[in-house]
């Protein structure tokens, strides 16, 4: 047992070793600006609990539920976030695509992914004014969703190397519910490093972002412990481009549905990649909204990239 509470919490199937799972340190935000730069650079992630207020989770929460309540994915009040066990999205909505895209849009979301506050610290990290891309990934990860390891270079890195990621917590993500998990210190790791070299997710298509390995397995390898965290409403993890990360099984037996975001911020002078910007972004592959993994049915599997 570590201050983790690991009971019953999975990593691909795995249970947890206590001696390669560790806890995120936390970054509160009232964290002097030299200080939490300091952390960023050495540790390429910066936690910082109860960054948004409740109110703005729960108002997420409503609009996003309410849309898949009306998928048939949700049940009872919609804020909870309960999955039914099924899903009536492909019999009720026309286009999936745009379905995802409506929500991505909704402007309660909107208000925090790129909301001042989220510019603010992003400018603090990147050491000038920032810019939000405009596509972001809202994800929705019901029982037995987990996400493989992997970083996010070969996204997001084509135009500039300056970008970070903004993941946020809307609403509470106990281990069993599946948070963000790093790899402490894997951007510094040679295997790392070689394994982004020249590499393109979109370009590359013979090749998967996603490592085979377990979490614990690449923690064993590259001596990295996993870093994770009971996630509370409104938390804020931005990590580098490099890091290794991934998310924990969603096991959670009452059907809670994990609700999160990924936003990636860079500097607002720097060249930027239009599969990202504007008013209508193609996304990763070009296909827009449609291709992320929260635009596929609830009961149906997600693609690996
Ligand atoms: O939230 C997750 O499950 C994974 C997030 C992720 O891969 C990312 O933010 O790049």
């Amino acid at each position: 047992m570590t201050e983790l509470m690991l009971d019953g919490a999975r990593l691909q199937g795995e249970m947890p070793e206590t001696e390669w799972v560790g806890a995120m340190r936390e970054t509160p935000v009232d964290t002097p600006i030299d200080e939490i730069r300091r952390r960023f650079a050495a540790e390429a992630y910066v936690c910082v609990p109860e960054f948004f207020s409740d109110r703005d989770v729960s108002g997420v929460r409503r609009a996003v539920f309410g849309h898949l309540a009306t998928a048939g994915e949700v049940q009872g009040d919609p804020e909870k976030g309960i999955y039914t066990g099924s899903s009536q999205r492909r019999q009720r909505i026309d286009d999936l695509g745009q379905f995802w895209r409506e929500i991505s849009e909704d402007w309660t979301l909107r208000r925090v992914s790129h909301s001042r506050a989220l510019h603010d610290f992003c400018d603090i990290l990147l050491g000038e004014p920032s810019i939000a891309h405009d596509f972001i990934f809202l994800r929705v990860s019901n029982y037995g969703r987990k996400t493989l390891v992997h970083n996010d270079h070969g996204f997001f890195t084509r135009s500039t190397d300056n970008v970070i990621t903004a993941w946020i917590a809307f609403g509470n993500i106990p281990l069993q519910m599946g948070p963000l998990f790093i790899l402490e210190n894997s951007h510094n790791h040679p295997r790392v490093q070689e394994s982004i070299r020249n590499f393109d997710v979109a370009r590359d298509t013979g090749r998967k972002a996603s490592w085979s390995e377990t979490p614990l397995e690449a923690a064993r390898q590259l001596s990295c412990r996993v870093l994770t965290r009971h996630m509370r409403p409104g938390d804020l993890v931005v990590f580098s481009m490099k890091i290794l990360h991934g998310s924990l099984d969603n096991v959670d037996p009452n059907q809670h549905i994990r609700l999160t975001c990924d936003v990636r911020y860079q500097p607002r002078s720097e060249s930027r990649d239009p599969r990202y910007f504007g008013p209508d972004p193609g996304g990763t592959t070009g296909q827009g909204y449609g291709e992320l993994v929260g635009a596929i049915p609830l009961d149906e599997a997600w693609h690996i990239r």
